[in-house]
């Protein structure tokens, strides 16, 4: 079992339908205020070794918008917590530039070793309003190919998600290894 250490129910159904044998540990850790999602996670991976006995996962993810130099990028979960996806869509009122980019660094570690860290990303464009149901966070407002991922099923979204790419490069780097 991998204790996956996140307060996202969202992200934790994601991981467990990829990986299977996941348990949800809700004890957070520290974001650092830092440049990148990898330092982010390293600092992370740090505190939650210390703290819990066995594998163990973060996943920390960020939408970051071309027309915007990236912003929200390392601040999403604070300006999704402040403004939201009507505060993204009126910042970009107007923007025609709407190409956007999610990010995903998932850490894994067992006591004892170094922890690894896996990369996705997802292209996709800020759609003028939500749309949808599904999903998480900036999910009714992030359209791949006509759909937001609000308007696709978990198994959908699993199919071409940053977060799915990244828990897929853990689960065969895992299984590379037995
Ligand atoms: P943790 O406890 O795992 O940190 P979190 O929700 O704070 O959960 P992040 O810091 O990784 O997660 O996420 C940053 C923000 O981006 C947060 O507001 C999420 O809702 C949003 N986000 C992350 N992944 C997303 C996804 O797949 N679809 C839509 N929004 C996402």
């Amino acid at each position: 079992m991998i204790y996956f250490v996140t307060g996202n129910k969202g992200k934790f159904a994601e991981a467990q339908a990829i990986l299977g044998e996941v348990v949800q540990k809700n004890i957070g850790y520290t974001e650092i205020q830092a440049d990148g999602l990898e330092e982010v996670a390293i600092f992370g991976m740090k505190e939650v070794l210390e703290r819990l006995d066995g594998p163990v996962m973060i996943e920390d993810a960020g939408m970051f918008i071309e027309g915007l130099n990236g912003f929200p990028g390392v601040y999403s979960a604070y300006v999704f917590d402040t403004v939201g996806n009507e505060g993204i869509l009126r910042l970009m009122d107007g923007m025609e530039d709407r190409k956007a980019v999610f990010r995903s660094v998932v850490g894994y570690a067992e006591p004892g070793s170094d922890p690894v860290l896996f990369n996705g990303a997802l292209r996709g464009e800020i759609t003028q309003e939500p749309r949808g149901t599904g999903g998480f966070g900036y999910d009714p407002i992030f359209e791949v190919r006509g759909r937001t991922i609000a308007e696709m099923s978990l198994e959908e979204k699993n199919e071409i998600s940053h977060r799915a790419v990244a828990i897929r490069a853990l689960k065969e780097w895992l299984a590379s290894r037995r």
